[in-house]
């Protein structure tokens, strides 16, 4: 049976030794190990991760790996060299900075990249001893953005899904990485990637398409002839777990005792891991500032402030450690009281019992990261407020803030915007507390940690599905035979071929690619059996094409079908055709060329072309927009289409295409043999026009209306020379 392998930094387990060397094993109470733990605990289903201690006694490490197989775990074994450069340094030293928009915190330093590939390439062949083809392979997160290619370039049939828990930074920031190829490349060996938010997606796609040059059509990116699904996943929290945890005794009871000693006052809630995204410093700023403006609230409100120790051997971590301590000292030295205190600050990690209670009694949580993947603890909050009485105030950076729209959404930056916020959440009545928490429970109880996990490895099935059905699709050794024995077979054939992007490569330059001395060749043995009719069925004005090839015993289709040849013919255009509306069109394309350095207009017989390849990205797909609205409704009412292709906008005559043009030839000479080579929209009309017994095959991509798929011209010359030595 295949099996789904989940793979991450950490596994879901604390191992832990006591004084006397023994070895136990605490399951992770985290929200992924609970959502996940119904498929990895399932079936020979599989847990991949660092089991987070070292292991120098080579018994002991046995005897763990054992232990935990029991427990369909797989440990990868990381010496403390490699915590330190891989986990430490490229994780949280360069990647995590740079990705929550610290890259100013962001170290480049080659020894810690070389670590993260080892490592990485640790954590694949571990999956690689026990990976089949059919198996799923689910990835977790910045550590191991490698692993989906590393297990892709061994195992090319394999599902495999990749999730990134924090934010995808904007290009702008990407870019600064100097391994950012390396880390693109990487991720795109998955079938699926899913992030947080839609904002995520995005930045991700655009940094796809400018570092790698791949655009993508409604977040599917083809990339090696492979289609690379994208979508936004929120994560959710296990929403019963935390509603039963609040309603439990022994939560109660600990509320009882912490109110005891607290008063009555109100009680600010902060809980966060150490860390300079969370944007600590700032939050107490805000809670000092807001005393100074609301001193009647002196003595009547509390921030409770829990930071759990985290990284803490990383540099900059210890002195955020030291600036928290600092504030907090600051602060309730200036305001605190003999029976008050502003601040209570813990810096450790409480039992689940204990954050329950804190939730419970907290009137307002203060969720103000400067940059956030999701975060949870604003969810959990809102979850185990039972009586749906409370305010949360959320920051605008955390992916969170998407979701519960009904919370007071703050720019934790406009310091002042959130003391006026603090005020509206202490004053707010409790109707509006109960409106508001109640929307936002009823999302977070539909969108908890077990509909991610379905909603995520559903879409990871569909999408295996659409790849098998594209498989079919690749002009293998199998179809080539199959091509060349009906080729050898038949007496009369008839082959129509594409120039631009089929026989040669695009060019920013469209003049630039005259045919090379491989491809007259090619086209000269095909031309000169007598058995073989050569069609060059172009986009190209005729002046070309009969610069280019017309020596050769070759027919041609040029402008799409208004000018047509035979081989020992002279050109004839097309019937009925009208070309006055170009002076008008015209017109307006040179407003665009005027403001989009980069871009120019091709002026044919009937049609006329606006190329944008030199153009920034981005710009010319804009100004491509503009002008395909602009024309939207003159072209209809001048009969004329407007076309979309490889960087370029084309408008012709709405009688002409390559489709019609292809019949005519098929009427005339009527083949036992066609082949159609074509890599653009215009090809795909003759793809639809020819008979079914075709060979249609489009030039690199896999959506098509044609039956197989070649990448690049390179095959495509590669085929025509294997029907050249049949
Ligand atoms: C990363 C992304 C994304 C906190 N204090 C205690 C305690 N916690 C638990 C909370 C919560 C978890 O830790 C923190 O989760 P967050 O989501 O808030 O933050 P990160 O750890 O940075 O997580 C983040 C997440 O991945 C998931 O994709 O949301 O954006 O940065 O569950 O309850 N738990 C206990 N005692 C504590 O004192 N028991």
């Amino acid at each position: 049976m295949p099996r789904t392998i989940i793979v991450s930094n950490r596994l879901p387990v604390k191992v832990l030794k006591d004084k006397e060397g023994e070895l136990s094993y605490v399951p992770s109470e985290g929200g992924l190990a609970t959502g996940l733990s119904s498929i990895y605990k399932s079936g020979n289903n599989l847990w991949v991760g660092w089991p987070g201690r070292y292991f120098t006694n080579k018994e002991k490490k046995k005897e763990a790996k054992e232990a935990l197989e029991k427990q369909n775990m797989a440990p990868v074994f990381l010496s403390q060299e490699e915590i330190k450069l891989y986990y430490e340094g490229f994780s949280n030293e360069t990647l995590w900075p740079t990705f929550h928009y610290f890259n100013q915190y962001a170290l480049y330093k080659k020894s810690y990249w070389q670590a993260y590939e080892q490592v990485n390439q640790k954590f694949c062949d571990e999956i690689l001893k026990v990976i089949e083809p059919g198996d799923k392979v689910w990835v977790h997160d910045y550590q191991l953005m490698l692993v989906p290619k590393m297990i892709r370039d061994i195992h090319p049939d394999v599902s495999i899904g990749f999730f990134l828990h924090i934010p995808f930074p904007s290009f702008e920031v990407f870019r600064l990485l100097p391994w950012r190829r390396q880390l693109l490349d990487g991720v795109l060996g998955a079938d699926l990637v899913g992030f947080h938010t839609y904002d995520d997606m995005r930045h991700f796609l655009s940094a796809v398409s400018r570092v790698c040059y791949i655009s993508n059509q409604h977040g599917q990116i083809l990339k090696d002839r492979r289609s690379v699904a994208t979508d936004s996943f929120p994560i959710g929290i296990d929403y019963d777990k935390y509603a039963q945890q609040a309603a439990h005794p022994e939560t109660l009871s600990r509320e009882v005792q912490y109110r005891t000693s607290l008063g009555n006052q109100k009680l600010i809630l902060s809980i966060d891991r150490l860390d300079y995204s969370k944007g600590i410093p700032a939050r107490l700023q805000i809670f000092d500032i807001f005393l100074e403006k609301y001193p009647e609230y002196i003595g009547k409100v509390s921030l409770l402030m829990v930071v759990v120790p985290s990284r803490d051997k990383v540099g900059k971590y210890k002195d955020l450690k030291e600036e928290v301590d600092l504030l907090v000292g600051r602060i309730n030295g200036k305001y605190g009281t003999v029976n008050w205190t502003p601040i209570h600050y813990f810096y450790r990690s409480f039992p689940l019992e204990d954050l329950s209670a804190f939730y419970r009694m907290a009137d307002v949580a203060m969720v103000t990261p400067m940059r956030d993947g999701m975060n949870l603890v604003c969810k959990e909050y809102l979850a185990s407020k039972l009586d749906q009485k409370g305010v949360l105030i959320l920051s605008e950076m955390a992916g969170a803030s998407k979701e519960l729209s009904d919370a007071l959404i703050v720019n934790p930056n406009d310091k002042h915007q959130v003391v006026k916020a603090i005020y509206r959440a202490l004053t707010m009545p409790e109707d509006e507390q109960v409106r508001h928490t109640a929307i936002m429970q009823k999302t977070l109880k539909k969108f908890n940690i077990h509909h991610w996990v379905d909603l995520f490895m559903s879409k990871l099935d569909e999408v295996a599905k659409k790849r098998n059905e594209l498989a079919t699709k690749v002009f293998d050794k199998k179809v080539e035979e199959k091509m060349v024995s009906k080729y050898t077979a038949a007496a009369n054939r008839m082959l129509f071929l594409d120039y631009d992007g089929t026989l040669v490569p695009f060019h920013s330059d469209p003049m630039a690619v005259n045919p090379d001395e491989e491809l007259l060749s090619i086209i000269t043995r095909l031309s000169s059996n007598p058995k073989n009719r050569v069609v060059i069925i172009s986009g190209r004005d005729r002046g070309t094409l009969e610069k280019w090839l017309g020596h050769l015993p070759v027919d041609f289709i040029g402008e799409h079908g208004v000018w047509l040849k035979d081989k020992d013919g002279d050109w004839n255009m097309a019937e009925g055709l009208d070309n006055r509306w170009k002076a008008e069109i015209k017109k307006i394309l040179d407003i665009y060329v005027n403001k989009t350095p980069g871009s120019f207009i091709e002026v044919k017989d009937y049609s006329l072309v606006w190329h944008y390849r030199k153009v920034e990205t981005g710009l010319g797909e804009l100004r491509a927009r503009e002008i395909i609205s602009h024309l939207k409704y003159l072209s209809v009412n001048m009969n004329l289409q407007v076309l979309e292709g490889n960087k370029v906008v084309e408008i012709k005559n709405i009688e002409v295409n390559k489709g019609k043009a292809a019949l005519k030839w098929l009427q005339k000479n009527k083949p036992d043999f066609i082949l159609s080579l074509g890599d653009d929209w215009t090809d795909e009309d003759t793809f639809k026009a020819l008979p079914d017994k075709a060979f249609t095959v489009k030039v690199g991509g896999i959506h098509s209306a044609a039956k197989y798929s070649v990448e690049d011209y390179k095959d495509v010359r590669q085929l025509l020379t294997a029907l050249i030595e049949s």
